[in-house]
């Protein structure tokens, strides 16, 4: 069976919601190459149903326990999800072994929920590009909810902003400075704050700190709800779903527009991925001049990067040439 149909009958089971399929799916994803891309497209279709909700915070705030209490209450109400918990620690690829930090176990025996980890390949306790991807699973499989739960560090608070509607920033009383430790950036892209185990005793000076600190932000994030929750016990849960719902976007053009920014810049990493293996392998004489003329200090880092972009030797790189559109192809040989 050539990749071709192969990846058109894998992505018509997985659409069927078959558990099978959507396992193989992920590890397609997490394997890379064509037939992943192959699946990527052929899933495009399908994509944009459903509601996306990323869990971030610092280590050991409480996520996966809150999440597993998160899925415990959409359960109650019928509805079905999907879980992509992406686990910064794991050198390795690929969830086979659902480690201590996934607390989700006692989900395993129902259809109804999916729980898959990540390894947080690329960038350290950031968002993978795969995550995207198995997302995308997820979604065109026919979850009603997908959950990211990954470590806010660096880049990662940023980034789950592309990928989910809404995200929950979940803190702890008494981890670091209190509330120091939450970095910069982290609030302007809260849609709740969460001051998770709400029995200690600091936690209502976690939750007095987020609300002054929101009262200095613009009007739109003073909005911003701040909840307790004791994830270990449910308290609080169903009061975070009741709010998720109350901002979940139910405009279609608004979601449609957050997926395309969303493309955009998956789009934008995949030309970068290209243009840099290109030129990191050239051999010509013309970019060995070039590289003679940066080290003599006549030309800038900057310039040669900007001339070394012409396009021609784009064509030999292998990948490239491999994930040019088939449309293309099958006009060339039409014509
Ligand atoms: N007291 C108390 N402990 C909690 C609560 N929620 C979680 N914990 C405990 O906090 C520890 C960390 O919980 P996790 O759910 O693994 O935290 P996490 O944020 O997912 O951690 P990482 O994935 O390692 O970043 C565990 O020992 C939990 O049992 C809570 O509401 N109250
Ligand atoms: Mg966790």
């Amino acid at each position: 069976m050539g990749i071709d149909t192969a990846v058109s009958s894998l992505a018509a089971r997985l659409h069927g919601g078959e558990r099978r399929a959507i396992a193989r799916a992920i590890t397609l994803m997490e394997d890379g190459g064509p037939a992943a891309i192959a699946l990527q497209a052929a899933i495009q279709p399908w994509t944009g149903r459903a509601l996306t909700i990323g869990f971030t915070g610092p280590p050991g705030a409480g996520k996966s326990t809150l999440v597993d209490a998160f899925v415990a209450e959409l359960r109650k109400a019928g509805r079905t999800v999907a879980v992509a918990a992406v686990d910064p620690s794991s050198p390795l690829s690929g969830g086979a072994v659902l480690g201590d930090r996934i607390r989700m176990g006692r989900h395993t025996e129902d259809e109804g929920v999916f729980i898959r980890s990540v390894a947080a390949r690329g960038h350290l306790g950031g968002l993978s590009e795969t995550t995207h991807h198995i997302v995308d699973v997820f979604d065109a499989a026919g979850w009603d909810v997908v959950v990211i739960e990954t470590v806010g560090a660096g880049q990662s608070e940023v980034e789950i902003v592309d990928v989910a509607d809404i995200r929950i920033v979940v803190n702890a009383p008494g981890l670091g400075d209190d509330v120091q430790a939450i970095k910069a950036g982290i609030l302007e892209i809260a849609s709740i704050l969460v001051v998770n185990k709400a029995d200690l005793p600091l936690a209502s000076r976690t939750v007095r700190q987020l609300r002054a600190m929101l009262s200095l932000r613009p009007q739109e994030q003073q909005a911003v709800p701040v909840l307790e929750t004791v994830a270990s016990s449910g308290q609080g849960v169903a009061a975070l779903l009741a709010a998720v719902d109350a901002i979940a976007p139910d405009d279609p053009a608004q979601h449609s527009e957050r997926r395309r920014a969303r493309l955009r810049r998956l789009v934008a990493e995949a030309a970068a991925a290209i243009v840099k293996r290109s030129v990191a392998e050239r051999q010509d004489d013309a970019f060995e001049a070039m590289l003679d003329r940066v080290a003599a200090g006549e030309t800038s880092i900057v310039c040669a990067a900007a001339l070394s972009l012409d396009a021609s030797h784009l064509d030999r790189d292998p990948e490239a040439a491999r994930m040019t559109d088939r449309s293309d192809a099958a006009t060339d040989h039409a014509a």
